[in-house]
């Protein structure tokens, strides 16, 4: 840290890893950008120039080893990240990972490990939708517990296309991963049985998924679903849907007002996540900031990131077999 800032530095300069820098640059107090990394050099030069960040790499763990970086955020490939958190944990260097934390729960459990030897909390899981105002909203209400115990959690995760089919596996891992963790987290339970049907893009190529179900049990009997739609048509939108014995919770999905017009009354729709989920990506950054200059980590820790790919692991196996599949550590 220099003059109370803490100096961090963002591997991948994506969409996502470049919104993170304009964030920190822009919207987050007591952090500066002193590194970003891309294996496209130009555009972590564009970000850098943009967002006047002085040292720019193309190698991720010249980053993480530099002594001018304090703490990482990792944006780069989903294959990369357990790599690179490792390497974060190794330097000492508190990290926090876009989801998922790694592509299986065998890899993020060398993540927990190697952070329990360090005796300290230094992951944090970019699970963001925990700082997504209509998800607290709801949580607030569910907390309350005036409408019962809850018996239902329903995700519902509307993305607009990739421009390509997309396989199932990538979007349980990549995808349905948040509304996996949102189950978690706003229920309070572990999953503990799964079920999977989805719809192909097309008859002949049968590992690509249109539309994914996955019907959940969690640990207290209380049931689920989380609807992806990896190719909505009409915009990105996401909502949880919770439902208790004398009610029933819904988080708003629009960030938008309400427009009439010419007989019409509509809500304009977000184009993907990072416009919709603005303020939330902001709020995960300002609190991961806090914490690390705290010498702590808050939010979503490696065990959630884990515990969320041991069930993306067997929403795997079950979208392969066709039948229900328990969820094991
Ligand atoms: C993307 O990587 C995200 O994290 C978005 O939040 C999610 O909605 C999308 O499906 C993922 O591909």
């Amino acid at each position: 840290m220099r003059d109370d800032q803490i100096r961090v530095g963002v591997i991948g300069c994506g969409g996502m890893g470049s919104d993170h820098v304009r964030n920190l640059t822009g919207y987050v107090a007591g952090a500066k950008v002193v590194a970003v990394m891309d294996a496209d050099r130009p555009r972590a030069e564009n970000v850098a120039s943009e967002c006047r960040v002085a040292n720019v790499h193309t190698d991720a763990q010249a980053l993480i080893a530099s002594a001018d970086v304090d703490a990482v955020v990792i944006a780069s490939p989903d294959f990369t990240h357990a790599e690179l958190t490792l390497a974060c944990l190794a330097a000492g260097k508190p990290v926090l990972c876009e989801k998922p934390l790694a592509r299986t729960a065998q890899e993020a459990k060398r993540i927990v490990d190697a952070e329990a030897k360090q005796n300290r909390r230094l992951v944090q899981v970019g699970f963001m939708r925990e700082y997504d105002p209509a998800h607290l909203a709801a949580k607030q209400v569910l907390d309350a517990r005036e409408l019962g115990p809850a018996l239902m959690f329903r995700g519902v995760h509307n993305n607009m296309s990739k421009g390509h089919p997309r396989e199932v596996d990538d979007v349980i891992t990549n995808s349905a991963v948040h509304d996996i963790h949102s189950a978690r987290w706003l229920m309070g339970q572990e999953i503990t049985q799964v079920n999977v049907q989805y719809i192909p893009n097309h008859p002949e190529r049968p590992t690509t998924c249109r539309l994914l179900l996955v019907q959940l049990t969690f640990s207290d009997g209380t049931l689920g679903c989380i609807e992806v739609n990896s190719e909505s048509g009409y915009g990105y939108e996401v909502y949880v849907e919770i439902t208790c014995e004398q009610g029933q919770i819904t988080s708003t999905a629009l960030t938008s007002p309400a427009v009439r017009r010419s007989g019409i009354l509509g809500h304009a729709v977000e184009p993907d996540w990072i416009p919709r989920f603005a303020a939330a990506y902001r709020a995960e950054l300002h609190g991961w900031v806090s914490s690390v200059a705290a010498g702590r980590a808050d939010g979503p820790s490696a065990l959630d990131g884990y515990r969320a790919l041991v069930v993306t692991d067997a929403c795997q196996r079950a979208a392969r077999s066709g039948n229900a599949e328990p969820v094991s550590d």
